[in-house]
């Protein structure tokens, strides 16, 4: 919920931000957090802004996740700098408090955080073309390079086991056990199929835990509605929603490009014939991937394919632990919509399954 406008105006206040406040948009695709974009101005000088009420529910510590924040953007823009004029379309940049603070607790003990708004690009809801997803995938692989020096140690863990999935198991199973709302008998067949995939799913969770995969900085929500495409679409610009960066492998970014950008189907899509892993897309996306994620190790590769499965299943089981316990984690405007979303997602793995040879090929 968006506060009342003198509210509002009373937050923005705290940030270093002048002029005149012109405009005000909430932007309801995320998930997770509100996001609100300003624009300001100031002797005919226009700026926008992001404004984010961070999910408290979700992030337990948000001065943590905003140290976080911080930290990886300035590393990232040391990368950046004296190679690109443009360095503000290709990093998001945190706008501090008068007081120099990450972010304001306003008066009703919210978190906002305000970044400066990237204006002249672009972002997809889904993927449209091959094109696009050759340019995903090198955007991912380079954000994973232009981390690949910097000391995980110094990132908070913001959310625990966050892709963990024997931990996102366990919690389904307590779903299931509750039975809170009743909802059991709706999801017979989606929990057939996550139980009889449980131990695969756990393929990437015990390759990380048993060293088979190093521990590296990862983004953690890699879909493809996180990436800034230039206007004119030929440059996948900058990744941003960068609240869950922390140590983990890499694969869990690989993944969930795989899983967003290889079917042009929305995530909450009710007509399933329109889930369908696209091979085209497939190949794209990792042609542009491995193009800059030349760091990987024999093993972080053979393991790329199953990453997207892995991702894609780890979402089904997590969209089905939220439906099960009464729609508490993810925002929803209808009804069953997480339960669409978990279909969605187990389509998706199936049609993997179907073509799993020819998405081998790829690596
Ligand atoms: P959520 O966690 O809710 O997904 P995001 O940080 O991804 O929130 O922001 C939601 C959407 O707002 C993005 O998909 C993007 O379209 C837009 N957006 C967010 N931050 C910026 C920014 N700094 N510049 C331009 N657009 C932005
Ligand atoms: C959430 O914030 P948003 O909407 O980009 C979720 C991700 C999921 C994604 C599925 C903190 O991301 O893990 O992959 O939804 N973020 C969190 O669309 O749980
Ligand atoms: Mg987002």
């Amino acid at each position: 919920m968006l506060p009342d406008e003198s509210h509002f105006s009373k937050i923005l206040a705290q940030f270093q931000i002048e002029g005149t406040l012109t405009s005000l948009k909430i932007n309801r695709e995320g998930h997770i957090n509100t996001t609100v974009f300003s624009t300001f101005s100031d002797h005919g000088v226009v700026t926008k802004y992001t404004h984010q009420k961070i999910n408290t529910f979700v992030f337990k510590d948000p001065e943590a996740l905003m140290e976080n924040v911080s930290l990886v953007t300035s590393h990232i823009r040391s990368k950046l700098a004296g190679r690109y004029e443009d360095i503000g379309r290709r990093c998001l940049e945190v706008i501090k408090t008068r007081s120099g603070a990450n972010g304001y607790i306003d008066e009703d003990g919210s978190y906002w955080r305000t970044y400066r708004f990237i204006d002249g690009v672009k972002t997809f809801k889904t993927i449209e073309n091959e094109r696009q997803a050759y340019l995903l995938g090198e955007a991912v692989g380079n954000f994973q390079l232009q981390l690949s020096d910097f000391d995980g140690h110094l990132l908070s863990e913001t959310i625990p086991h966050f892709h963990d999935m024997r931990m996102r198991y366990a919690q389904l199973d307590q779903a299931v056990q509750t039975n809170y709302q009743g909802r059991l008998s709706l999801v017979g067949p989606e929990l057939e199929f996550l139980y009889a995939n449980r131990a695969r799913g756990f393929v990437l969770t015990d390759a990380l835990s048993g060293g088979d995969v190093p521990l590296r900085v990862t983004h953690n929500d890699t879909k493809i509605n996180n990436v800034l495409f230039s206007e004119d679409g030929n440059e996948a610009l900058c990744i941003i929603d960068l609240d869950t960066v922390m140590p983990g492998s890499i694969l869990f970014d690989t993944g969930d490009m795989i899983r967003t950008a290889t079917t042009s189907a929305e995530e909450d899509a009710t007509d399933l014939s329109t889930v369908r892993c696209n091979m085209g897309l497939h190949r794209s996306l990792l042609a542009g991937y491995f193009s800059k994620a030349t760091f990987l190790t024999p093993t972080e590769r053979s393991l790329v394919v199953e990453s997207g499965r892995t991702i894609t299943q780890i979402m089904a089981v997590r969209f089905l632990t939220d439906f099960l316990n009464g729609d508490r984690y993810y925002h929803i405007e209808r009804e069953h919509q997480n339960l669409d979303r978990t279909r969605t997602q187990i389509t998706l793995m199936r049609d993997m399954d179907d073509k799993w040879e020819i998405l081998q090929q790829g690596v």
